[in-house]
């Protein structure tokens, strides 16, 4: 704690002499509140949108806490800055939605050394020592992917030969990483299964309309199309008719998303889309649990995996979709 104030004392003369210009610490923001540093990826889709409300109502009416988030805006660059400040600023927790895998080594070393206690949420970091952090909280993507895959078994006959246009997200995400990894495992398995093309849509429906507008001037032989997320698939729908193409229930295309958001399910229980497999965003009660317990000296699991499911036209109601939170 002495540390924290000398630093922030320092910290507060450089602004000071370089004209006041004023830093927001933890103190001075918070009084007593518990200060959360949460380093999120961006607003990049419907998933991560409501990813950031459930973290921010959860903190939000909680006099207890105060959760200061930074809005990476998906680069990996951006949650290195946040989380030295959220040092600079002695935070006592840090909360990071990791970008991608790689490149966690340093920064997580520095917050270790600074005596800060992490969570990583979301996605997955690839580090070796695992101490850096105290757990990973997010889906089994890998598990998401072959829930998609034993769909697409299903569906498809041994004697059928299929094409499947491949929509990927940030590449090096842990759920573009295991839910790829699940597509290509499957597809070395089926001799009767072909990836016809894989392009990158970073996880947004803007970026997915155009590679999709652009690959399907050339191409229109597609049985598949996987996409590893909702607004990607948003995207590529929007894309589809435009070409003509048609998808869904009874159409040329069968259509894979990952999500499950309300509006994905609304495509899929009116036919628009053949499989949605959830992928749960509400982690902020669950977060505030595993900071509680770890305040309370409680052993908390290295990893928490979040229970999903897949659904079809066949087993969803309006109901159901009515009463989806995201
Ligand atoms: O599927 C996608 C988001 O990491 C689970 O990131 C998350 C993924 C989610 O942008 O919509």
């Amino acid at each position: 704690m002495r540390r924290f104030c000398s630093i922030l004392l320092s910290v507060a003369m450089i602004f000071c002499m370089a004209g006041c210009t004023g830093i927001r610490t933890a103190e001075s923001s918070a009084g007593k509140a518990y200060v959360i540093g949460f380093s999120q990826v961006g607003s990049e889709s419907d998933w991560r949108v409501a990813n950031t409300r459930s973290m921010m109502a959860t903190f939000e009416d909680d006099p207890e806490y105060e959760l200061i988030m930074e809005n990476a805006r998906q680069q990996q660059e951006n949650q290195f800055a946040a989380v030295r400040k959220f040092i600079l600023e002695g935070v006592d927790f840090i909360i990071i939605a990791p970008t991608v895998e790689e490149g966690w080594e340093t920064v997580l070393t520095e917050i270790h050394e600074a005596g800060i206690p992490v969570i990583i949420m979301d996605r997955s970091v690839a580090v070796d020592d695992e101490a850096l952090y105290l757990t990973n909280i997010g889906s089994d993507f890998l598990r998401q992917g072959n829930l998609a895959v034993e769909w697409l078994e299903e569906e498809i006959p041994e004697d059928t030969q299929i094409k499947i246009l491949h929509l990927q997200g940030t590449i090096g995400a842990t759920a573009q990483i295991q839910r790829t990894k699940a597509l290509e495992d499957a597809v070395a398995k089926h001799a009767n299964w072909e990836i016809s093309s894989q392009l990158y849509g970073d996880f947004t429906e803007a970026k997915a309309y155009e590679v999709m507008t652009a690959y399907l001037r050339e191409n229109k032989d597609i049985d598949v199309l996987y996409s590893e997320n909702d607004n990607m698939t948003f995207g590529a729908m929007r894309a589809l008719e435009e070409a003509g193409i048609t998808y869904g229930n009874g159409g040329q295309v069968k259509i894979i998303t990952f999500d499950a958001t309300r509006e994905a399910l609304q495509y899929c229980h009116d036919g628009k889309i053949n499989l949605c497999v959830e992928c749960n965003p509400l982690f902020g009660p669950r977060v505030k649990e595993l900071i509680e317990n770890y305040r309370n000296g409680i052993p908390i699991p290295k990893h928490v995996y979040v229970d999903e499911s897949a659904y079809t036209t066949q087993n969803i109601t309006q109901e159901f979709v009515d009463s989806r939170e995201y």
